[in-house]
């Protein structure tokens, strides 16, 4: 009687798990749409419609057309958490691009590991972020890859840069993650580091901070935190009459931070992971659909958003290869779909691209670019040789 009960059971929960995958197929977005993450999430909002709108247009998955969901994350963990659950449970998504923050990242992307649900990070630089689990990888290359070469850069534009002082959001993992390999690479380019200076994502005053910068005479300024609080501390730094060459990290890559920083923005050097002049032929086709409907070259940001649809619909095309998708089941497919993520290669914006063992991504090209302030709102990321 026990036995026919727990068997019963069984096939009772087994029923419940077995769902064939919808059409048009979902495929969840879980990035800032509001908060002071947004100033990144907007661009990955705008990356992940564009690809939407053209992959679909050149056949979708073998004829089925992707859908997006999209689920606001905030800026932080609870609202990632809460976004990954909506779209694993309730939208039935074969996979997730998000979150924005890799601070979110460390939260959110556990829960989908444990419901076996791929996970593709399109702005996570954080080092760690792929070893969440098995089912997290990223488009978004770390903050080792990209760190090293702003300051490189720094040094070729003056090459007698001596005595430097560091700042970061010491509540960000992306940010303590990312000063990490600043302060490393300046001591192994023979860097002084005069001072470390911490601040909270949520400060606005940053006249300590500045006045510890000040008092050591630096002539090279590295700062690693998000948008507003960057675009801000910058503000005051050349307000209070700092006149050296500034490095920005990953948080300083969007020209949503200019209208914070304003002219005081000029001359700031971030390094790129994108650049609207990679010749590939995915991305010329990318750059020139977003400049057609931007009127301006497209962030970062965007790009990597789109990569990292791109990648879920070029592995499920793969898939559909061997079953229609719409024949699925549901839970199978995301299995699947992950192990083809992870073994495929990729023609994407960012250039030809793969994934290492652990879900990483392997990127074949890095850039540097310095902001150039047109006014007091607009600028552009200039590219540097
Ligand atoms: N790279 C950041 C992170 O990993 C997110 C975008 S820039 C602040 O958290």
């Amino acid at each position: 009687m026990k036995r026919t009960l727990s068997l019963l059971l069984l096939s009772a929960l087994s029923l419940a798990a077995a769902q064939k995958v919808a059409t048009p197929i979902a495929i969840g977005i879980a990035v800032a749409q509001t908060s002071n993450a947004s100033l990144f999430g907007q661009e990955q909002v705008i990356g992940a419609k564009l690809a939407e709108k053209f992959l679909n247009a050149r056949g979708g998955v073998g004829g089925t057309p992707i859908k997006l969901v999209f689920q606001d994350t905030s800026g932080d963990e609870a609202g990632a958490i809460n976004a990954f659950q909506n779209l694993i449970s309730k939208d039935n998504v074969v996979g997730i691009v998000g979150p924005t923050l890799s601070q979110q990242a460390f939260s959110a992307d556990p829960i989908a590991d444990r419901a076996k649900v791929p996970v593709i990070g399109p702005s996570n630089t954080a080092k760690g972020i792929p070893q969440i689990g098995a089912y997290i990888s990223r488009v978004s290359a770390p903050v080792t890859a990209i760190a090293p070469n702003a300051l490189k850069q720094a040094l070729k534009i003056n090459p007698k840069l001596k005595k430097v002082a560091v700042l970061y959001a010491q509540n960000d993992a992306f940010s303590t993650s990312e000063t990490g390999i600043f302060q490393q690479t300046a001591k192994d380019l023979d860097l002084n580091i005069a001072t470390v200076q911490k601040f909270q994502t949520t400060d606005n005053d940053f006249t300590t901070q500045v006045t510890a910068v000040l008092g050591e005479n630096v002539d090279l300024v590295i700062i690693s935190g998000l948008a507003n609080d960057s675009g801000n501390l910058i503000k005051q730094l050349r307000q209070l009459g700092y006149k050296g060459l500034i490095v920005g990290g990953n948080g300083l890559n969007s020209s949503s931070m200019f209208p914070i920083c304003g002219q005081y923005c000029d001359g700031v050097i971030v390094a790129q992971a994108y650049s609207p002049t990679q010749s590939s032929a995915a991305n010329q086709l990318f750059a020139r659909e977003y400049k057609a409907q931007y009127k301006k070259d497209p962030p970062q940001f965007a790009a990597q958003a789109y990569t990292g649809v791109q990648v879920f619909v070029d592995a499920l095309k793969v898939l559909d290869h061997k079953r229609k998708i719409a024949d699925w089941d549901l839970g199978e497919l995301r299995v699947a779909l992950n192990k083809q993520i992870l073994i495929g290669k990729y023609k994407t914006p960012l250039g030809e691209l793969s994934f290492d063992k652990d879900g990483d991504i392997v990127q074949q090209a890095f850039y540097v670019a310095q902001i150039k302030m047109k006014d007091a709102k607009n600028g552009t990321f200039v590219f540097l040789k």
